[in-house]
């Protein structure tokens, strides 16, 4: 028989449920958190005398030393055991015979688990290919690596909101039997409703949360900081684009005592800033328990602080990026001016003095006074109010 003890988000059900369309009944799958598997694992060499005729297949997720040197007896003593993984934090699984651990393909493109497994069961000739199967594997890869953010592949989202809408087990069975009767992997139309209506509500509690967010630096790091039980993607992704200024986003589910860490910088390696905190990851995404330190620097330091105030919108002057200019406010009320010289040659003032050197672009500029002033664009009257009264004035 078959175990599979895996992952229990999108890309760990993607193995179960390739296990399945591969091996029927013959497969056990055991869907577990990151800090659940170990125990799992103990409890099976504790309970299964005779491991020795199974198939032990982990996915998406690592062992501690324990059940390391525990598989590693299995595999020598004529056990099967494989530990096939794309976290870059579980490469030295390699060193062992039974360990395939991939991070990214030869093309650069990401891996995931799912199409780890999946291009090793069809390798071993354990699984059959289908148009659907390869479809499907591609889309949970695509969501699992973000890869569908910049291919726009907003099915391989949905698919995700759709996992998190219904329970494993459901999603597990349908997905299995989809992809074992279909041509194309498609989602049904009352599955399309609900996926629309997932993303009106998504929509609205980013933008709620975009009110709450909270700055300030962290270590070297400048951090935003936001406290949310949900869509912790969603939100990090797009927190992350809206305020370009910030290094990472904090996201804070103070319930599961838990933090997660976005970025969609390069500079930044989220795995690093939880790996301080016990935790760990992704590069662009991590995550860590929330302990005393990270709850005084994440949680207690900041809550007297006030939220970051948001960006004028619908301005029809000052916008950003604008070689006319664009007007900031800190909470002091000093004004900031970033206008272009020259195409490469951007002047940031403060109260009608430059400061620093001038910025190649304009992103490095309100960098700048976003980070060290917490400055936000004001609406058109103020703008055009500082045209009339300082601009104008000093300049002729
Ligand atoms: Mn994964």
């Amino acid at each position: 028989m078959y175990r599979l003890y895996t992952h229990n988000d999108l890309d760990g059900v993607g193995c179960g449920i390739i296990a399945k369309i591969a091996f029927g009944k013959d497969v056990e799958v055991r869907y577990n958190s990151v800090m659940g598997l170990d125990h799992q694992i103990e409890k099976l060499f504790e309970n299964e005398k005779n491991l020795k005729d199974d198939f032990l297949i982990i996915t998406d997720l690592s062992v501690n030393d324990e059940n390391l040197i525990r598989l590693d007896d299995l595999e020598k003593s004529g056990g099967k055991v494989r530990l096939i993984d794309h976290h870059k934090t579980a490469l030295h699984f390699n060193d062992y015979s039974w360990g395939r651990v991939k991070v990214q393909y030869d093309d650069g493109r990401l891996t995931a688990a799912t199409s780890l497994l999946y291009e090793y069961l069809l390798e071993h000739k354990l699984i059959k290919s289908s148009l659907a199967l390869d479809e499907f594997v591609e889309l949970v890869r695509q969501y699992d690596t973000w890869e569908w953010d910049q291919n726009e592949n907003i099915k391989a989202k949905n698919l995700n909101d759709l996992f998190f809408m219904v329970s494993i087990e459901e999603f597990e069975e349908k997905m299995t039997e989809r992809i074992i009767n279909s041509d194309h992997f498609e989602f049904d139309d009352f599955e399309q409703k609900l996926l629309e209506m997932e993303e009106e509500k998504i929509e609205r509690y980013v933008r709620r949360k975009k009110r709450e967010i909270v700055q300030t630096f962290i270590g070297e790091f400048c951090a935003g900081i936001v406290h949310a039980e949900s869509y912790h993607s969603e939100l990090g992704n797009e927190l992350g684009k809206d305020f370009p200024h910030l290094d990472y986003i904090a996201i804070l589910n103070l319930g599961g005592k838990k933090i997660s860490f976005r970025t969609i910088h390069d500079h930044v390696d989220v795995s690093a800033v939880a790996g301080k905190f016990g935790g760990g990851g992704h590069a662009k995404a991590s995550g860590c328990s929330m302990g005393k330190d990270a709850y005084k620097l994440f949680v207690q330091d900041i809550f007297p602080l006030d939220p970051m105030r948001q960006d004028a919108f619908r301005n029809k002057y000052n916008n950003k990026s604008s070689m006319q200019g664009s007007l900031y406010e800190n909470k002091k009320g000093d004004k900031f001016f970033i206008f272009a010289a020259g195409e490469n040659d951007w002047i940031l003032e403060m109260n009608g003095k430059p400061i620093r050197e001038p910025y190649q672009n304009f992103q490095q500029a309100e960098n700048f006074i976003k980070r060290k002033y917490q400055a936000w664009l004001v609406h058109d009257d103020i703008y055009v109010e500082f045209l009339k009264r300082f601009y104008i004035k000093t300049k002729n």
